[in-house]
């Protein structure tokens, strides 16, 4: 028998590292894990697959529009974000891995039935950010979080499970469905970005140990507020898109959509920037929902993330739907909108 010819090492990889391969290198790095942050992982990308697949046809399916429409074969049609919000909520509970669920779609807790296990972890998620961008075929994402329980084990989880400072997340991320659709996430010490291969089925690290520049040259912000915002806000705009001294004038990208937004902010570095203003006076973005996690994911590559007085990651909630105002991005460009912010 001939033998094939070698193309190099066994083990040296010919496909390029899998999320799953990426989760099991890292469970074992970590000799005390029992495999239930891994598994949960896996169902959050499994709904993640899922609600990237509903997207993509958002078009085709007649799925466009408001919750109790019907499309074109008369059936009753779910709108997008509430197809997102089941989709997240039915692939996890049943699983054993979390104790409690909070979704920005849902007002209330969402607990997980008796009949099924209740997990160590906290399954925190905004199903659809940017919704607003489904009928005009742009970018659009899902947030999550996870933290570990804080009332005892075995239990049904609390409000108090739900209502944990960022600082305590175990790993956060987001799945943004763009021109293509991509996994970033990171449970604290490096942040990795895989895109997803629809013919295959599988995210493929793509971006890993991603780091944000020190400093940009974009900032995003609804300058359509501006006649709402503080006077130090509109000082800050007036300044950063001016050339000055020691820096060039910062050209404003502005998708609406922070998983966008932010996926730009965090791969070029720059600011992203929703502040109070005079209708949203605590901003407009929820903590738990999308400030909390992409301030961690944010930190983890080395940026900063701030309310415009606290870091948000030491924020500690005393309610589900808190809003808070968003200063994210590079390190040094966050700085600089502080300075004004603060006056
Ligand atoms: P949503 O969760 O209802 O989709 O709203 C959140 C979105 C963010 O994705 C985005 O950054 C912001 O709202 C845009 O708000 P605005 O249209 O006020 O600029
Ligand atoms: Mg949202």
């Amino acid at each position: 028998m001939t033998h094939a010819v070698s193309i190099g090492p066994l083990h040296e990889s010919p496909i390029g590292t899998t999320l799953e391969r990426h989760l099991l290198d890292r469970q074992r790095q970590m000799p005390e894990a029992t495999g239930d942050f891994t598994g949960l992982f896996q169902q959050i990308m499994l709904a993640a697959k899922i609600i990237g697949s509903r997207v993509s046809k958002a078009g085709l399916s007649g799925i466009l529009g408001r919750t109790g429409t019907t499309n074109v074969q008369g059936e009753q049609v779910m709108k997008l974000d509430d197809f997102a919000n089941r989709t997240i909520v039915q692939t996890v509970e049943a699983g054993g891995h979390v104790c409690i669920m909070g979704s920005e779609e849902v007002e209330e807790p969402i607990k997980i039935p008796s009949q099924y296990p209740q997990g160590k972890y906290v399954l925190q998620f905004d199903p659809l950010d940017g919704s607003g961008n489904i009928d005009i075929n742009a970018s659009i994402g899902t947030i999550f979080s996870i933290h570990r329980r804080v009332t005892p084990e075995g239990q049904q989880g609390t409000l108090e499970d739900l209502l944990q400072k960022g600082r305590d997340i175990v790993a956060a991320g987001y799945v943004i469905y763009g021109s293509s659709n991509m996994l970033v996430y990171s449970t604290g010490d490096q942040v990795d970005g895989f895109t997803y291969d629809p013919g295959v089925g599988e995210f493929f690290l793509s971006h890993p140990k991603i780091r944000i520049p020190e400093r940009g040259g974009i900032y995003s912000i609804n300058e359509g507020n501006y006649h709402n915002w503080s006077e130090g806000t509109q000082k800050w705009v007036d300044w950063i898109k001016a050339p000055s001294e020691n820096k060039q004038a910062y050209r404003l990208r502005y998708i609406g959509a922070m998983v966008a937004d932010l996926h730009r902010t965090l791969l070029r570095g720059g600011i992203f920037v929703y502040p109070p203003d005079v209708k949203n006076k605590r901003g407009k973005l929820r903590l738990l929902y999308e400030a909390s996690p992409m301030a961690f994911l944010v930190e983890a590559a080395g940026g900063a993330a701030s309310d415009g007085k606290n870091a948000i990651l030491d924020i500690v909630p005393t309610e589900l739907h808190q809003r808070t105002p968003v200063f994210i991005g590079s390190p040094v460009d966050v700085a600089d909108a502080l300075r004004f912010a603060q006056h």
